[in-house]
């Protein structure tokens, strides 16, 4: 018997004999007694009966005072009713009759004897006692009967135990090669198990144990790699160590580093884009091929003839494969679909999506030009491909067909809706056809993940494994997982320049030194609730006028997809709003709003965020937003608050933010005068616990994790492509 059946069986076992022997130990006092008691209450009532059957001549003897006859009628009585003794005690006690053989140490008013039960009946006559009779029985038998009866129940207890245990153990042992191998299986999520056809003992139990396994796995993998250390070089050591050899090739839309004609030479731009902010430090550490649209007016002129660039310019690291639009292209795939039909599909910003069937066409067509660079790039036949969101929901599938071996890994950087709102896309189910091309699929939240399952569930024919968060499609499996984005921590931090940033920022815009300023730092765009910014200002100084003329709000907005209407009607929206608001609270020290549309570097940017008091991002939806952590980081004073929308990925983690309903207008007012009042104690608490957790969980954990996630995936790969490779060496061989 192998080991382990023998020990549950011994699991089995030992709890059963302790049962069974308790059961024992309680029942057989209990049998025991019970007997004894009807033992004792039979011999009652045969004394009774024989009392009253002698009664009548033992009152005429009595009377008569014939001691003769008396004896012959106690002898006599003996015998028949089988008693012990008989004796005859008159009114005052005194035993004045007995029968032969009446124990010696027995009188009228001793207690019966062990091993003895006396059963007293009275004579009377006319209602005048005249004594009684003694009847005595001998119970030792009794005791021999008891001790009898619990050897044959002890070892029946013995036999019950050991027929059971043998049964169990057999039972267990032929069910445990059963159990296990179909429990690997259903564990293993293999050879298309499902919860369906697991054995009916484990359906439901399946799921909590995957579940339980994947939390066992995270906590491994979390304590393998615990959040202080990942670094540049964590990053590129996991790289080395679990990818090694292999080749990560990055496609999305916006290029990290634009080139662009100016009137003093070729400048090279970094995009105010998130995606950017979050993927530049991944390629820094592994040095792959980022493919990206080239969009600047000097981009051509800054390839190779491959359409290649080394970037970063200053100390390259990596490679950027540019990838040529034409303006109808640019139109219909960015613009047209990404823009004006994905993005407010997937944002709940109350902005309708337009989708027409020509910017669906360039959409196709543009998703198949960027799959066949990555085809081109591809040195090997099983790159890691990491896809970089809602402009490419086609290429995954596109390069599965032609690099069936590849690892791809996208990451989706915009929520992801519910299926009632995905639904009105005319073209839902072959985005999801497209994306289910890949390996792993990435949202910044669980709750976008669950959105994202609900959807496949909806409108395509899958199997779904939601405890594991899988879905089989056409026979691959894509993985959808929660990984949260962040920043990467600043190198250098030196508490000295706040104070410095303070006062420069307050002298660029003319402000007096003790001037108190809030911060907002988007992208010019409607989910960025900027509207709703400036009215909580307005409302602000209209319930607390003392704060005008010494509170501001400096809206950095950078100019973003300015080519659609939307978004101009934005712009003109914002900047008639700040026109309105601060002719409302005109004073002489400085309008409350300070608008500037335009893009900051990063330095200006970082002195931005020091210098204010308060950072307000109030998007009325946002998959992340880097904003909120850039400005956390940025904090190394540990002063400042942060005001966050509660419809931002952030606010799940952020949690000592001062969070708020961004369409709450007084919400956000009370919020901004909260801040603007916090004592610094409290401002510091908020801001070291979470500048710890952005410390922790940077951007080189998210893309470590997402990593560290494909290359378990593709070592999976690897072993079932090497199994099935061997089963078709055997069948061949067989046939
Ligand atoms: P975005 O919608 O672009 O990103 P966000 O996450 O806030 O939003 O990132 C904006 C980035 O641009 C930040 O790094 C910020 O510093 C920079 N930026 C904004 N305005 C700027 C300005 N005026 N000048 C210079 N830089 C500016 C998308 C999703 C987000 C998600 C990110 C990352 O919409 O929800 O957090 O991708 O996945």
């Amino acid at each position: 018997m192998p080991l382990r059946p023998f020990q549950l069986s011994l699991r089995f076992i030992f709890p059963l004999a302790a049962v069974l022997g308790l059961f024992a130990l309680a029942l057989l006092p209990l049998v025991d007694d019970l007997t004894r008691r009807w033992f004792l209450r039979d011999l009652d009532t045969r004394s009774q009966m024989v009392a009253a059957s002698m009664r009548e001549p033992a009152l005429d003897y009595l009377t008569l005072q014939d001691a003769e006859g008396m004896r012959s009628l106690l002898d006599r009585s003996v015998r028949e009713g089988r008693l012990h003794a008989l004796g005859v005690c008159d009114a005052t006690d005194k035993l004045i009759y007995r029968s032969s053989n009446f124990p010696a140490q027995l009188s009228c008013d001793t207690r019966a004897p062990k091993g003895m039960l006396i059963t007293e009946s009275a004579l009377e006559q006319d209602g005048v006692s005249l004594g009684k009779l003694l009847l005595a029985q001998d119970t030792s038998f009794i005791d021999r009967r008891s001790t009898e009866f619990r050897y044959y129940l002890s070892a029946v207890f013995l036999l019950m135990f050991l027929v059971i245990s043998a049964l169990g153990a057999w039972i267990a042992h032929w069910s445990w090669l059963g159990w296990v191998s179909s429990l690997k299986n259903l564990l293993r999520r293999e050879t298309g198990s499902t919860v369906a056809n697991a054995p009916p003992e484990f359906r439901p139990l399946v799921g909590d144990l995957r579940a339980m396994l994947r939390e066992m796995n995270i906590e491994r993998r979390s304590e393998q790699s615990s959040p202080q250390a990942w670094t540049p070089e964590k990053l590129r050591s996991l790289l080395h160590d679990e990818l090694a050899g292999d080749e990560v090739l990055v496609v999305s839309n916006r290029e990290p580093y634009i080139h662009e004609q100016s009137e003093h030479g070729i400048v090279v731009r970094r995009p105010a884009s998130g995606l950017v902010t979050a993927v530049e430090p991944v390629m820094r550490a592994c040095s792959g091929t980022w493919i990206a649209h080239g969009s600047g007016s000097a981009d051509r002129v800054t390839v190779d003839a491959n359409d290649r660039v080394r970037v970063p310019p200053k100390k390259p690291a990596y490679t950027l494969r540019r990838v040529w639009l034409t303006v109808e292209e640019e139109e219909g795939y960015y613009y047209g679909f990404s823009n004006e039909g994905l993005w407010p599909l997937c944002h709940m910003a109350h902005v309708r999506p337009v989708f027409r069937t020509s910017d669906w066409e360039q959409y196709v067509e543009v998703n198949q030009r960027f799959a066949e660079a990555v085809v081109a790039e591809a040195h090997t036949d099983d790159p890691v491909v990491l896809v970089q969101d809602y402009h490419f929901a086609l290429l995954p599938r596109m390069v599965r067909e032609r690099l069936p071996k590849a690892t791809i890994i996208m990451f989706w950087h915009i929520p992801w809706p519910n299926p009632e709102s995905f639904g009105i896309c005319p073209w839902r189910e072959e985005l999801l056809q497209g994306l289910l091309g890949n390996t792993l699929l990435g949202f910044h939240t669980p709750f976008h993940c669950k959105n994202f399952l609900e959807t496949v569930d909806r409108y395509l024919e899958t199997r779904i494994e939601h405890e594991a968060s899988t879905i089989s499609y056409g026979g691959e499996l894509t993985q959808v997982e929660p990984y949260p984005i962040s920043i990467a921590w600043p190198e250098q931090e030196s508490a000295g320049d706040v104070a410095l940033c303070r006062r420069e920022m307050r002298d660029e815009l003319r402000l007096p030194a003790m001037y108190r300023l809030g911060l907002g730092v988007d992208r010019l765009d409607y989910t960025k609730g900027i509207v709703e910014r400036f009215q909580a200002v307005d409302r602000l100084l209209e319930m607390y006028p003392d704060l005008v003329g010494r509170f501001s709000l400096l809206q950095i907005a950078a100019p973003s997809r300015s080519s659609l209407d939307e978004y101009q009607n934005l712009e003109t929206r914002v900047r008639k709003l700040a026109l309105e608001i601060n002719q409302r609270h005109v004073n002489l020290v400085a309008p409350p709003i300070l608008l500037r549309v335009e893009h900051y570097d990063a330095e200006r940017l970082a002195c931005c965020y020091r210098g204010c008091d308060v950072c307000v991002v109030t998007s009325l939806h946002d998959g992340m937003n880097l904003v909120a952590k850039e400005f956390i980081a940025s904090r190394d004073d540990e002063l400042g608050v942060l005001i966050l929308s509660q419809f931002t990925g952030a606010a799940r983690e952020l949690h000592e933010a001062l969070i708020i309903n961004p369409y709450h207008i007084e919400q956000g007012a009370q919020a901004l005068y909260r801040a603007l009042t916090m004592p610094e104690p409290e401002q510091r608490e908020r801001m070291r616990s979470m500048r710890q957790l952005v410390r922790d969980f940077n951007v080189y954990r998210w893309a470590g994790r997402m990593l560290l996630d494909a290359a378990r995936l593709r070592r999976r790969q690897r072993v079932s492509e090497k199994i099935s490779s061997h089963s078709h060496r055997g069948l061949r061989r067989v046939l």
